[in-house]
């Protein structure tokens, strides 16, 4: 028997049969790297809308240690993919990460994904804030996917400080306990972070919540960009299934709420990595590491290539 090797791009298609609906454009990669964001129109079929649908369902009716505000107008839950088959499938299989590499140009890894449940009715607001500081990475080549299994006009849908991806700002997540309130807690977060230590234990995916942690006091604040929004410039789109919204990880971002909606407004973001991205133990870590990354003891400074089987490549580009 002939044995053949296939790329990773060759596995994904063979697994699937379901490709990208039409390639990404020259100046839609342009405007991602220059605006931090790009709204991609109808590169995902109908059926992956299906899988999408049927994943979150699956999520929203099946909460883990990793789900944050069950029941609540405002549901997220952490690494859905991991326990939801169909979610699994659309990481696994669909063009997601064909999109991610083909505006990025490196070979691509997956991190991690969440999802953002909204019931219908009034649609609650996600804050702003950036994204990866909340995780124990760092690196330039940091890319979200969002996608909505439902139509999303602009007002529910998501909103970015255009270009603030080059700010080389990192700003203090808006969840976790203040330290002030617990001086003795916070030295021993200190000391631990000093001794090495990872802040959030793999235990925290059994039972985790976004106030875990403390809010880490050396990083500055958000700027108030609701308050004075004429004084940034701000790109959103009204959202249609099937397209794909890319946003780099570390630009500010948020989701409007305060629209009534006669459906669910039901997303979900997956974090995608290239070469340049490395692990780093952050006292801002508010979402604990993939579970199969702890038994890798990872060291601060360690690209993502170190643990090939945490990481393994999923897109690489065509020589
Ligand atoms: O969908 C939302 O409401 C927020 C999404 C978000 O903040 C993210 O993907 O980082």
């Amino acid at each position: 028997m002939i044995s053949v090797m296939l790329t990773p791009n060759e596995e994904r298609k063979a697994m699937s049969g379901l490709g990208i609906m039409r390639e990404v454009t020259e100046n839609e990669r342009k405007n991602f790297h220059r605006d931090g964001a790009v709204h991609l129109k109808g590169v995902l079929g109908s059926e992956w809308n299906d899988i999408l649908e049927e994943g979150l369902e699956y999520s929203q009716s099946n909460p883990d240690g990793m789900s944050a505000g069950v029941d609540m107008p405002l549901r997220i839950d952490q690494f859905p993919a991991s326990h939801s088959p169909m979610l699994a499938k659309l990481m696994a299989e669909s063009p997601v990460a064909e999109i991610v590499g083909s505006v990025m140009q490196v070979p691509v890894r997956f991190y991690m994904d969440q999802m953002f449940y909204k019931p219908a009715g009034e649609i609650s607001q996600s804050a702003w804030h950036q994204d990866t500081c909340y995780y124990n990475v760092e690196g330039h080549q940091l890319v979200r996917a969002w996608i909505c299994a439902d139509p999303a006009p602009r007002e529910v849908s998501l909103e970015v400080v255009r270009g603030s991806h080059l700010w080389n700002i990192t700003y203090r997540p808006p969840v976790g306990m203040d330290p002030e309130s617990d001086p003795e807690a916070a030295h021993q977060l200190e000391e631990d972070f000093a001794s090495g230590k990872v802040l959030i234990g793999k235990e925290a995916h059994e039972q985790w919540t976004y106030f875990d942690s403390f809010m880490d006091p050396s990083l500055p604040s958000l700027p108030e960009i609701d308050r004075y929004r004429d004084s940034f410039e701000i790109l959103g789109w009204d959202y249609s299934p099937g397209d794909v919204i890319l946003f780099h990880g570390n630009i500010l971002h948020s989701a409007r709420g305060g629209s009534m909606l006669p459906h669910p407004r039901r997303a979900h973001a997956s974090l995608w990595a290239g070469p340049d991205v490395r692990y780093i133990r952050r006292r801002s870590q508010s979402i604990p590491d993939p579970i199969a990354l702890y038994e890798e003891k990872p060291r601060d400074g360690q690209p993502l290539s170190d643990f090939p089987n945490v990481f393994p490549i999923v897109w690489e580009p065509a020589l």
